[in-house]
């Protein structure tokens, strides 16, 4: 599996908690199964919008990263988000990004402008059927995310930058282009390709990577290796929402892991993040930690009894709900069940002394919420 990781120039938010925790749930569940799972996660640790908040608050671009990466990794930890086998930021594999766009060049696939090397789409015969968008959508969320349709030049609009030739002030890396640093998609597929290979099993990251980022990268594996697909499945989580807005750093409106941290178990806040399925757009209120929190205590409370109701069918149904998409509310709800009957009981619904402690265990091996 290869998750797409952050741009470190700010804390992580709630959305960014809510696409890594979805992907620990399928981490969870495929372990759960008995597989060994190879999990790879990037840090894009040079790009534009890093470079331009270094500068804002004069703080070189690298401390910045240095500094975010480390937080975000304490915030992961905090919510037992289980890492990956590797993180690898791009800053360590520029080399690795030049070869590779060294083979898209040899087979054609590539052009210069200005002294930038840009993928050309229609090189890429199967463009499109990652993300399933028409033209013009993906014309506008290009332009949205980080694209370039309008610069003069290009042969297509949708073309996307690979290699950044230098600009003055910013940091670059000497490649058989020049130097410059890589553009965004190419040092995803330079990362999963080198430490997974391709047609692994699951490329996941939130919604907003559908397009251009997960359905560019598809073809830069796609033309340099031959190899289709590039991953089996695009898997995206939903975007969590604040003040009616998507949570973004580029609009500011942001509920900071790190700060809640200091007023919340970091158990309750995963507990109000598993309480939405993973592909809904949902909107964060202060609320959903209130009743998150009334939910750890009533766990708590139970599985802390002598003895509770049979629990054996607690475990087939926390896996029948979760291998069915991940359905996190139907899971959460089965130990709801069990903890207001085992709170409730008296006598003999309540006689089994190894089921509180089965219970504390299913929470905490496929849910990751330790009671
Ligand atoms: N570094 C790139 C991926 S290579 C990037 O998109 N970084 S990011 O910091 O902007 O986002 C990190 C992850 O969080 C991505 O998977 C993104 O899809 C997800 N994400 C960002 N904002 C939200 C949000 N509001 N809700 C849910 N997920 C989000
Ligand atoms: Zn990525």
């Amino acid at each position: 599996m290869y998750v797409c990781g952050i741009t470190p120039y700010d804390a992580t938010h709630l959305g960014h908690a809510n696409t890594y925790l979805a992907f620990d749930l399928v981490n969870r569940m495929w372990r759960d199964a008995g597989h060994e799972v190879d999990y790879i996660q990037n840090a894009t640790d040079v790009d534009d919008p890093l470079l331009e908040r270094a500068e804002q608050i004069g703080m070189d671009w690298r401390e910045l990263a240095e500094r975010e990466i480390e937080l975000f990794r304490t915030d992961m930890e905090a919510l037992r988000i289980l890492p990956p086998r590797e993180y690898v930021g791009v800053t360590e594999v520029i080399d690795q990004v030049a070869e590779l766009i060294g083979r898209l060049r040899d087979k054609g696939a590539t052009y210069e402008l200005d002294g930038d090397i840009y993928f050309d789409v229609a090189a890429a015969p199967k463009f499109g059927s990652v993300s399933g968008y028409s033209e013009g959508r993906m014309l506008t969320l290009c332009a949205e995310r980080g694209g370039d349709p309008g610069r003069p030049g290009k042969k297509h609009p949708l073309d996307w930058l690979l290699w950044r030739a230098e600009r003055p002030g910013e940091p670059s890396w000497p490649s058989p282009f020049g130097q410059g640093r890589p553009g965004w998609h190419i040092e995803c597929t330079a990362i999963a390709l080198a430490n997974l290979g391709s047609g692994f099993d699951v490329a996941g990251g939130g919604s907003d990577l559908i397009f251009p980022h997960h359905e560019c990268g598809a073809h830069e594996g796609h033309v340099a290796t031959g190899e289709w697909p590039f991953a089996k499945a695009y898997v995206h989580a939903g975007m969590v929402a604040l003040d009616g807005e998507k949570m973004s750093k580029s609009k500011g409106n942001l509920v900071f892991v790190s700060r809640l941290r200091q007023e919340a178990d970091p158990m309750a806040i995963r507990l109000a993040l598993l309480a939405h399925h993973y592909r809904t757009d949902w909107e964060w209120t202060a609320d959903q930690l209130t009743s998150a929190e009334a939910r750890l205590a009533r766990w708590r409370s139970a599985v802390a009894l002598q003895a509770g109701p049979e629990a054996g069918t607690v475990l087939d149904r926390v896996r029948a709900r979760m291998t069915d998409d991940l359905d996190t509310p139907g899971a959460l709800t089965v130990i709801d069940d069990w903890a207001e009957r085992a709170l409730s009981a008296d006598g003999a619904d309540g006689a089994d002394p190894r089921a509180p402690m089965l219970v504390r265990d299913i929470a905490d091996a496929l849910l990751g919420i330790s009671l």
